[in-house]
């Protein structure tokens, strides 16, 4: 088992010994960081510092130092953004600094992303992406299509706050075999099966394979709710799609 002195990044040992109280939260993110390279580790500090400058800077650099982008992705920015979300989650910090790391971690990601996206392969079925109605919160979603866009996925991205007549017309007008659905909020994650019923009414919901992840999100509550996947994140993501895509008539 790692020990937090596996961790070379002081600012991330400080952070984890001051802000951190559940036993399995620290183990797990002493995990998480102590098998991260230091470059990593000083991404994620200055994404959780909400340093957007440096974390652009540092990203720059890790991707000219030859790191995989989907390393920078795990170790740097997620890993980051997981002692936020602990952070906000328990009043040590607000939308504010959560805003200020949100815009960390797209500096992060707009460096990352023309690799990702990029497959340089003959696209391979069209997804509709969309954060549901009520629900702001798209840095998950932009992950998923990013990897499905590097897997060679079509990607129709629907931003968030996604009504369900949005998510209906989308499928329709792009002839969309897939549908994910991303929602981050308890409040928001009833709005799936909502759009779940919404085409069933229209009569489109076998035309349709739907996904859903987030936070949130559990498989029993996807299976309760009648979607065909659950994805617990974007590499999941991604191999759900391509599931779907060999073999649609399967239950997932
Ligand atoms: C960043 C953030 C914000 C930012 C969002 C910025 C943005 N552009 O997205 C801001 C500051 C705007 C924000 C606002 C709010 N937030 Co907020 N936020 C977060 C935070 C800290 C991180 C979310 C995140 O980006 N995670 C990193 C990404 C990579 O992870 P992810 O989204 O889970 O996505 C991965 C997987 O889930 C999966 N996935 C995601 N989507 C999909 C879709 C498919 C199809 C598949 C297969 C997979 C998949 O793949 C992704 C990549 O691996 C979370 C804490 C947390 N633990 O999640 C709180 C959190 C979600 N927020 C919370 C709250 C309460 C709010 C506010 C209500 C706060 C307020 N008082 O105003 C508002 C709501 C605004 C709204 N209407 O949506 C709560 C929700 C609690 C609950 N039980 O519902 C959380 C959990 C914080 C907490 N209290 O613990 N938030």
């Amino acid at each position: 088992m790692a020990s937090i002195n596996d961790i070379a990044n002081d600012f991330i040992r400080e952070e984890i010994e001051e802000f951190l109280e559940e036993p399995d939260e620290i183990t797990r993110t002493i995990e998480i960081f102590a098998q991260a390279t230091p470059a990593m580790q000083d991404i994620a500090a200055a994404l959780i510092d909400g340093d957007h400058h440096t974390v652009d800077e540092l990203t720059e650099a890790a991707l000219g130092d030859g790191t995989e982008a989907l390393e920078i992705m795990d170790d740097g920015l997620i890993a980051g953004m997981g002692i936020v979300g602990i952070k906000f989650r328990e009043n040590f910090i607000f939308v504010p600094e959560v805003l200020a790391c949100a815009r960390a971690m797209k500096a992060g990601m707009a460096h990352i992303e023309p690799i990702l996206s990029d497959s340089g392969i003959q696209p391979i079925g069209t997804v509709i992406m969309g954060t549901v109605k009520g629900d702001l919160h798209d840095i998950g979603k932009n992950l998923c299509i990013m990897m499905l866009r590097g897997a060679g996925f079509v990607v129709y991205d629907l931003g968030v706050d996604t009504s369900e007549d949005e998510f209906i017309e989308a499928v329709e007008e792009y002839e969309a075999p897939i549908l994910g659905m991303s929602a981050l909020l308890t409040t928001t994650m009833p709005n799936m099966g909502k759009t779940i019923d919404a085409f069933i009414d229209e009569d489109l919901r076998e035309e349709v394979k739907i996904m859903v992840g987030g936070a949130p999100v559990t498989q029993t509550f996807a299976d309760d709710m009648g979607a065909d996947g659950y994805g617990k994140d974007a590499l999941a993501c991604v191999a759900l799609a391509k599931q779907f895509l060999e073999a649609p008539d399967e239950e997932w």
